[in-house]
């Protein structure tokens, strides 16, 4: 996959009222906003021509932009975020989205996360997590299938998203926890097993061969760096506070 474009919001001065299940005293605004805006100039870098949304304080979660769309081929599809706050955030991106593509919906009862959506060649793994539904993985399958892709599902039972967990790196590697690679579903993948203390590492994201990892992971670092694609730390601090990572702060296409 080659990436051409980007889509970003702007972290809200209230970003720290979004959900989270970690320790986010302290989460500081001025400092996500200076992380947010390393992590747009680093896509520019690669690039990516990015689409740069205001704030909207209205979803503090709302710079997470890739929970409410799913890209598959020429489709973007608005996906019902499974968190009540969230549910609506797709409405505050659709102009920009039909600038770029045909949209779709998930429907109700279905819910769905993007983080939940790990796509590895022509495949999408769909997880099964508190945020993502079987109706809704089904009417994303349906999406998808329809462009030519094949699906399947996998629980989630750790974690956020199935993307808080593995990510695909390219030639066949996966990046994760223990648990999650040893499912049946990853049998045929090549296995970067993360060091438990390292788990957020798994957020580690592949654009357009180079590699963009989260700071404060010396083994994992290493790791990566001792392979061939060029690897990029970013401080992720204060988004990692709000149960965020790399890929949840972008739609790249
Ligand atoms: C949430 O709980 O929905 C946000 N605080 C974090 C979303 C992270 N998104 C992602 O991993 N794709």
């Amino acid at each position: 996959t080659f990436f051409k474009n980007a889509i970003v919001r702007k972290p809200a001065p209230n970003f720290a009222a979004g959900l989270t299940t970690q320790d986010n005293r302290g989460a500081n605004y001025t400092l996500m906003s200076q992380q947010h805006a390393a992590y747009v100039a680093k896509l520019q870098e690669l690039g990516l021509a990015v689409t740069i949304l205001p704030a909207n304080a209205e979803f503090p979660d709302g710079h997470f932009v890739e929970d409410p769309v799913v890209f598959a081929g020429g489709t973007a599809v608005l996906t019902r975020p499974g968190a009540p706050s969230r549910l609506h955030e797709g409405l505050s991106l659709t102009e920009t989205l039909a600038g770029f593509a045909d949209l779709a919906r998930i429907e109700a009862p279905g819910f769905l996360d993007g983080g939940d959506v790990m796509r590895v060649r022509d495949h999408f793994y769909i997880g099964l997590s508190d945020r993502t539904n079987e109706a809704g993985a089904e009417q994303l399958g349906a999406l998808v299938s329809e462009q030519g892709f094949t699906w399947s599902t996998v629980a989630v039972p750790a974690g956020l998203h199935l993307k808080s967990s593995v990510n695909y790196l390219g030639d066949n590697v996966l990046l994760g926890t223990e648990s999650f690679l040893a499912l049946p579903e990853f049998a045929d993948f090549e296995k970067w097993v993360l060091p438990p203390e390292e788990t957020p590492a798994a957020n580690t994201l592949w654009i357009n061969e180079n590699l963009l990892m989260p700071a404060g992971y010396p083994k994992t670092e290493a790791r990566l760096r001792a392979w061939r694609k060029p690897v990029h730390v970013l401080d992720m601090s204060e988004v990692e506070k709000m149960d965020g990572g790399l890929s949840c702060l972008s739609l790249r296409f």
